[in-house]
């Protein structure tokens, strides 16, 4: 029996070296040490031996099993490193190779030009304030000298959603939300951006909802004087210091007087060209002193208070900046056009 023993451990630990296989070690160890494994079998006749040969068999057994056990587990752990370095090999990322470049977007240009006012205009002390996109009369028109039946409020510039019921023509009446908000209590110093709507037939210069940005100051003592030096400042930091200005007399319900700003002309430096059609100048915005009608509407009384606005089309801005000759490039969302005014 001991001969038989030490066959099966020779036998066994010859076929646990050859193998290279984590599946194979597997069955060698159920081969030998299963339940119906050779070894087991032996043990299992050590029944009918001897009082004085089962010890020693027995211990030449144990022997055995431990060997072909050690065997088993040296194996099983030199596979499994064996295993694991190929894994590490096959997965291994090389870190020097150039990364794969990950396309990124960028602010449209009317956002940027939208960002730009704000910045100005906050640099000069004002909040920027937004508001509804569907209105009710009364803050889009009424509240701004604009009563029922004046010629701005025709179905034929505005989309109605119902009597009441419109959408914004302009972010007029975010400022006269504003007023009442502060009950002519405290001064108001604001601008609001925002899309607007006009019943319009789109074209090259024509746009039925466009942006807008409007600033209001009202406070004791605002003069057109005031105005002037505003809109001066805009006017240098968005064109340039050397940029000059003038008003022209100009009319609006919500204003009074009211101006009309052109900026003189950068291409030709004044003298006139195409770009400015032979005047020299470049109409930009409009503004004026804030009408009696629309203080008092506001909650403001105008025996104490006055007050400057002013109202401006970005993307008008941004096509005299950029030379942009379409306003449709705005919105139609060309990506080759929008690229073109990404920051790197
Ligand atoms: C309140 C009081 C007065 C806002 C003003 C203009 C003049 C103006 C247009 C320029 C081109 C709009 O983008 S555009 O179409 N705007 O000329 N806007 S004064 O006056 C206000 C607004 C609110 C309470």
């Amino acid at each position: 029996m001991k001969e038989q023993l030490e066959a099966i451990q020779a036998e066994a630990l010859e076929r646990i070296s050859q193998t290279e296989d984590m599946k194979e070690l597997q069955d060698i160890k159920v081969a030998y040490l299963g339940k119906k494994g050779s070894l087991t079998g032996v043990l299992r006749g050590m029944g009918k031996l001897s009082k004085e040969e089962r010890p020693v068999i027995g211990e030449v057994a144990n022997k055995v099993r431990e060997s072909i056990t050690a065997a088993l587990d040296e194996k099983n752990e030199k596979l499994e490193l064996l295993q694991l370095e190929e894994q590490l090999e096959a997965e291994a990322i090389d870190v020097t190779l150039p990364g794969r470049p990950v396309k990124v977007g960028g602010p449209h240009l009317l956002s940027s030009i939208v960002q730009e006012l704000e910045d100005l205009f906050i640099g000069m002390g004002y909040e920027v304030r937004e508001g509804p996109e569907v209105e009710t009369d009364f803050y889009n028109f009424e509240a701004l000298n604009l009563p029922k039946n004046h010629p701005a409020r025709d179905m034929q510039d505005t989309f109605y959603i119902t009597n009441e019921l419109l959408m914004r023509t302009h972010t007029s009446p975010v400022q006269a939300r504003t007023m009442q908000e502060y009950k002519g209590e405290k001064p108001v110093k604001m601008i609001c951006p925002g899309k607007v709507y006009r019943r319009d037939t789109d074209d090259a210069t024509h746009s039925h909802q466009f942006t807008q940005i409007e600033g209001l100051y009202v406070d004791k003592n605002v003069r057109m004087s005031d105005l002037k030096g505003t809109l001066d400042t805009f006017a240098k930091k968005m064109f340039g210091a050397d940029r000059e200005i003038r008003l022209r007399p100009s009319f609006f319900p919500f204003t009074e007087p009211s101006v009309e700003m052109d900026i003189s002309c950068k291409v030709c430096n004044g003298k006139g060209c195409s770009v400015c059609k032979g005047t020299g100048w470049i109409e930009i915005l409009g503004g004026g002193m804030v009408h009696p009608k629309v203080l008092e509407m506001g909650g403001y009384d105008p025996e104490v208070y006055s007050g400057f606005a002013f109202g401006m089309g970005p993307e008008r801005i941004a096509m005299l900046k950029y030379g942009v000759n379409d306003i449709r490039q705005f919105y139609t969302n060309d990506i080759r056009f929008l690229k073109q005014y990404h920051k790197a």
